[in-house]
């Protein structure tokens, strides 16, 4: 396969992309122009104690680069951390598209991941409660498809005109610039309260999915209803699914808040080092199918970008598997340079009406150009397909290509009428001939207009502490706010999802359940009768979706789990190595945690090398906690406040604990202790949930998998 210019790709079939990488190992230091460097550590002078002189190009071209280094950041999802990967096909879907990727089982195709937070800039944390964006680019032997998703299925808002509105809405405010990447402020929650039609996420956004534990432990959902389109031109409606092999499991809300002082890179860290160590991140990937025929069969429409299709009335097909193993070499030409667009499809892949979807299509190529700079983003090594390309676009801004010959037209003698147009058949891309008999106007379909079914269904489908976390999530963000005004009209709004979820936010806010707004929705037209534009539910026969809980997810394997082993001088040396050995066969990452670095000596003398001190470490970047036994190791632990507050604080954040012999002792001290004091008899074994003392590794590790002990927490309070 042509061409085979250095940096294009000569093989579509790797799964590896082909790159442009410089090292500079074994090689002289050169200007840009390939000038060999003799002196790189002092500007040239009149003088060693003279002018630095004008003529000193060296010094001028190295501060020129440097002062244009930065590009803007991205508008939204400014922060985010990338992979590359493989997608490899398991199920044929020809029956439904004609895109090449999807025919055979076994086809491999590489990707670029990008995951991100949307509201924060680019040095933002990225602990903020927010919705994660799940971009995967697709390069694909007939050119790169863009699946430009969130971590949750549906989004805040149903037309696209309405985008720059939330986003400045939930931007830190423009007076002060504060709060950085945190939707707790009186600006977002003011649009909030006067768009119904945001319920929905918002109930997903104040839910853990927005304070995920890994970004290899979320979800995926291209949200919109997109089309397949088979050799046949017969089309049906889909929705794309990814779910993590790990499972799907989140941090809670007060851990989330302490890892943004300990560790603010802590996701991508997490995502970081696991592809390092070779425990490349994996997600089945799903497809709802939706017959043409059948668009009109639910209770909602398929086109509003604020509703799921809940798997329960139409299942997701696994179809294949991503997995991501490699890191790219170089943060900001691969990670800060990739750019996706919903409108990079490929033949057999088509877009549904979604006004929300319409919308981006315009806005992804046109934010490239303020961002990147230039027509010819798509020349960015991390943006080239894999897929030859050949047309008549010429010259603009950090042109790569050399096109040579005479012609740059269409059509065209002198070029010999090339590049030539593809027939369908040839795998030129046809939009879906779908009808439309339309009047223009500006306006939303009334089938739109249910905004808080789903909202009440995702609320009911939670289990009892994801449904807490909700609760203490709406008093946070709402308790933050400075206008009461907007408080009440939120959690007036709320009474229409759920009236006990209202009242539970309201009591913990200190005030009383206010009557929704009587026009709720101020999405209107100037001329619109407020009356037309009010929310309505339906009555969903589904009550309940098991798939929209976390509670049901994987729990069956501790890999990649990081697990803290505190020990100090004087620790039980077997008791230390037969929990270490038992964690990390079983997948974990252990690291024992002491009062200093360097070495503690076990009570036989060896040594045992520390790898992190209290001072360095938290509890909040660990899974679970280890306690050694060991009596002069445990008597040291207690002395160490940092130790107690150590164990204190998984406790509080539900995580499992044990403890083996004297090591017991410090959980005595902590609330674990006081709690397992309060209960039992003298000589029962304790039995409080996650906390195992002198239990086998086996059961510390089953204790492990199951993430967290939510049930510990008291209702309203820590650590939501
Ligand atoms: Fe968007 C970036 C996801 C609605 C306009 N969006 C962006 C990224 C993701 C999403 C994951 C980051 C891509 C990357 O890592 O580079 N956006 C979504 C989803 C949406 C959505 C799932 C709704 C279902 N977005 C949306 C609308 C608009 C935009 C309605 C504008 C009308 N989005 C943008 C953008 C960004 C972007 C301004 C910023 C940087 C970029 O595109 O390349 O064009």
């Amino acid at each position: 396969m042509e061409p085979t210019k250095k940096g294009v790709h000569e093989n579509a079939k790797t799964d590896d992309l082909a790159k442009d990488t410089e090292s500079g190992q074994d090689e002289f230091m050169t200007t840009n122009q390939g000038l060999r460097i003799n002196d790189d550590q002092n500007s040239l002078k009149a003088g060693e104690r003279g002018p630095t002189l004008l003529e000193d190009f060296q010094l001028r071209e190295k501060i020129m680069h440097f002062d244009h280094e930065r590009i803007p950041e991205r508008i939204v999802h400014a922060r985010g951390s990338g992979a590359h990967g493989v997608f490899e096909l398991t199920e044929s879907l020809s029956k439904y598209t004609k895109a090449g990727f999807l025919q055979t089982p076994g086809t491999k195709t590489p990707v670029f991941v990008r995951f991100s937070t949307v509201a924060g800039s680019r040095g933002s944390s990225d602990l903020a409660r927010d919705v994660r964006g799940f971009a995967v680019k697709f390069y694909t032997e007939e050119g790169n498809f863009d699946l430009v998703g969130n971590n949750v299925p549906v989004f805040f808002i149903q037309d696209a005109v309405k985008f720059p509105d939330l986003i400045h809405a939930v931007k830190p405010e423009p007076n002060h610039e504060m709060p950085q990447a945190a939707s707790a402020h009186d600006t977002f929650w003011d649009f909030i309260s006067l768009t119904p039609e945001s319920m929905h996420t918002i109930m997903w956004a104040m839910s853990d999915r927005a304070i995920p534990r890994s970004l290899r432990m979320m979800e995926g959902f291209g949200v919109h209803t997109f089309r397949f389109v088979n050799e046949n031109n017969e089309s049906v409606f889909v929705k794309f699914h990814w779910k993590p092999v790990l499972g799907v499991h989140s941090l809670a809300w007060d851990e989330a808040q302490n890892l943004s002082g300990k560790d603010s890179d802590f996701h991508r860290r997490d995502l970081w080092e696991a592809i390092e160590s070779g425990n490349f991140p994996e997600w089945n990937f799903g497809v709802q199918i939706v017959e043409e025929k059948d668009e009109f069969k639910f209770d909602f429409d398929l086109l509003d970008p604020t509703k799921l299709i809940p798997e329960e009335i139409v299942p997701v097909q696994i179809i294949g598997k991503m997995t991501l193993n490699r890191n790219p070499d170089n943060f900001f030409a691969e990670t800060e340079q990739v750019a996706f667009h919903p409108g990079h499809v490929v033949s057999g892949i088509d877009f549904s009406n979604d006004p929300l979807l319409q919308g981006r299509l315009f806005s992804y190529t046109d934010t490239q150009l303020s961002r990147l700079g230039s027509p010819n983003f798509h020349e960015i090594p991390i943006n080239r397909p894999i897929a030859p390309v050949h047309n008549n676009q010429r010259d603009g801004h950090m042109r790569q290509t050399i096109n040579t010959g005479q012609s740059s037209y269409h059509p065209n003698t002198t070029g010999g009428g090339c590049p030539f147009q593809a027939k369908a058949a040839e795998g030129g891309f046809v939009s879906y001939h779908e009808r439309i008999d339309a009047q223009k106007v500006r306006a939303r379909s009334h089938s739109f207009f249910d905004h808080f079914s789903q909202a009440t269904l995702f609320f009911n489908s939670q289990s009892v502490p994801e449904k807490n976390h909700i609760i203490n999530a709406f008093r946070f963000e709402l308790g933050k706010l400075e206008t009461p005004a907007i408080r009440e009209r939120v959690v007036g709004m709320l009474t229409r999802v759920d009236k006990t979820l209202a009242e539970k936010v309201a009591e913990g806010l200190g005030m009383p359940v206010p009557k929704p707004a009587e026009n709720l929705n101020q999405n209107i037209p100037a001329d619109g009768d407020p009356a037309d534009f009010q929310p309505f539910d339906v009555n969903p026969e589904l009550k309940i979706s098991k798939a929209l809980s976390m509670a049901a997810t994987v729990k069956n394997t501790i890999k990649t789990r990081q697990i803290a082993i505190l020990a100090a001088d004087g620790v039980d040396g077997d008791s230390l190595n037969t929990m270490k050995l038992a964690l990390e066969a079983a997948g974990a990452k252990t690291k024992i945690v002491a009062p200093h670095l360097g070495f503690i000596a076990d009570a036989n003398g060896n040594k045992i090398k520390v790898d992190q001190s209290f001072l360095t470490s938290a509890s909040v970047l660990f899974d679970a906690v280890y306690v050694a036994d060991g009596t002069k190791s445990a008597a040291l632990l207690q002395g160490e406040p940092d130790a107690v507050h150590f164990v204190n604080e998984a406790y509080k954040h539900c995580k499992a604990i044990a403890a083996n012999g004297a090591g017991a002792k410090l959980t005595e001290l902590s609330a674990v202790g006081s709690k397992l004091h309060g209960e039992g008899n003298a000589g029962e074994k304790i039995t409080e949930a996650g906390v195992l003392i002198d239990h086998s590794p086996d059961e510390f590790i089953k204790a492990i998998a199951q993430h967290r002990f939510w049930e510990r927490e008291k209702p309203g309070k820590v650590p939501a």
